[in-house]
């Protein structure tokens, strides 16, 4: 019997997909950069189902890679042959909201939207939010740590966790969904699944803390000489504003990206070198004390402000559509990192010149979240220098004390540059995590730590 045989089993005919257009889908990443032939894609609906394809797979020596809604942008769940792939997006119940607790339990494979969704029902919000909202999954959210445009008020995915359900590589269902507010019994298992990237165990079920729902909210786009300038202003408003939501940041040559690509009029009559967004949330109309510290900052070089919807809406596209025009233009070498904010004028300044001794002529864009200090940086027409654009890149953020990977994870893409961040104690440490959790390595290999290291 071949493993195809015994997956078959488990999830009916029509959720083994062995047909090479069947397949596709799943193969090849969002960017279209991450592109491998799995084996076979796996369709479990149930936490005893993904336990069963586990055991089956490791009865077998098969690995597997695991996918959520596949916006993943390091690799991380893309195949590189071989592989089974096990898609989780039919778990995607929805327990009822636990308003006494403000917490729900759901899927992994539910997406962000319907979380959200599901919480705004009921009242209350979720703490994360991102451009890929509708397809990303709760499941790839936590297994990344995904960060997005609210961690200034409510931190990353991790911080959010109250409990998780995961499979491990043996079979075994590890389940912590009580989601006590404290708990102090031993090891932490949910945070060491969290951020592991499918390298320690499928995550099945997740429970997160909700957050008070702020439905009167006031976005400011503010048009600045440079990221000088918008981190003076950042500053001002995280003291000023108890309502503060999001700080945004990108460049001339992104809005001028995203107006081709979206057809928006210019923002103001002049051009500016840097944009900031900045977004402030609460129960009442915050636009007052928003307009009141743009008028007190000497930085703006002009400003618009919109608090109702499809103008809050018109005014984050300038900064959400980046991914999607960049995305149009071509393929990117993606790169996501952080630096300490005293840090982020010098690195957005020497980037462009490090990639264009590279790669002459590409087009390096940076937009990104500014309160983290976390950059993103897209280079376009980067020709066949991928491997020595990261590695450039990467190099320049560890001189500026940075973080090779801010929110998006190190997936495949980065693995090979892990130690410019983490030391080799570190390391070495979570490869004992990883030999102890998954001993013959079946669980996204490649992803995050090169194998044998
Ligand atoms: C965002 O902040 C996402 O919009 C995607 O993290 C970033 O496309 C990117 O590089
Ligand atoms: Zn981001």
């Amino acid at each position: 019997m071949t493993v195809e045989d015994s997956l078959r089993a488990i999830v009916g005919e029509s959720h083994l997909l062995v047909d090479p257009d069947l397949r596709a889908p799943y193969e090849t990443d969002w960017t279209r950069r991450f592109t491998g032939t799995a084996r076979c894609v796996v369709r479990p609906s149930s936490t005893a189902e993904v336990a069963a394809v586990v055991r089956a797979c490791a009865a077998a020596g098969v690995p597997m890679v695991v996918q959520g809604g596949n916006t993943g942008l390091v690799g991380g769940g893309v195949p590189t042959g071989s592989e089974v792939l096990v898609s989780l997006t039919r778990l995607a119940d929805l327990d009822p909201v636990d308003v006494l607790e403000s917490q729900v339990t759901v899927g992994a494979g539910v997406t962000l939207e319907k979380l959200q969704a599901h919480a705004r029902a009921a009242g209350l919000d979720f703490g994360v939010d991102l451009a890929a909202r509708s397809a990303a999954t709760v499941g790839g959210l936590v297994a990344t740590n995904a960060g997005g445009i609210r961690v200034l008020r409510y931190g990353s995915m991790r911080a959010q966790l109250t409990g998780l359900e995961a499979v491990l590589a043996d079979g075994t269902v590890v389940r912590r969904l009580t989601g006590l507010a404290k708990d102090n019994t031993g090891y932490d298992l949910v945070q060491l699944l969290a951020g592991s990237e499918g390298t320690l165990g499928i995550v099945t079920r997740v429970r997160v803390r909700l957050v008070p729902r702020l439905p009167a909210r006031s976005v400011a786009l503010v048009g600045l000489a440079g990221t000088e300038e918008a981190l003076a202003v950042l500053t001002r408003a995280r003291a000023r504003l108890t309502t503060l939501a999001a700080a945004e940041v990108c460049y001339a040559d992104g809005v001028a990206l995203v107006r081709d690509y979206a057809k928006l009029p210019a923002p103001f009559r002049a051009d500016f070198p840097a944009y900031l967004l900045l977004e402030c949330a609460a129960g009442a109309d915050p636009t007052d004390e928003l307009l009141a510290l743009l008028g007190d900052s000497d930085e703006v070089g002009d400003a618009t402000v919109a608090s109702d919807p499809a103008g809050r809406t018109r005014l984050w596209a300038y900064r959400e559509a980046h991914t999607e025009a960049i995305s149009a233009a071509g393929v990117p070498v993606k790169l996501d990192v952080s630096v300490p904010l005293g840090e982020l004028p010098g690195l957005v300044a020497e980037l462009p010149s490090t990639v264009e001794k590279i790669a002459p002529g590409a087009r390096t864009l940076l937009f990104g979240h500014l309160n983290e200090g976390n950059l993103h940086v897209n280079i376009l027409d980067g020709g066949p220098h991928a491997a020595d654009l990261t590695d450039a890149v990467l190099h320049l953020v560890a001189a500026h004390r940075g973080s090779i990977s801010s929110e998006h994870g190190v997936g495949r893409a980065k693995a090979r540059w892990l130690a410019l961040s983490r030391s080799a104690e570190e390391i070495a440490t979570m490869c004992r995590i990883k030999a102890a959790l998954d001993p013959t390595g079946i669980l996204n290999p490649g992803v995050l730590l090169t194998a044998g290291k």
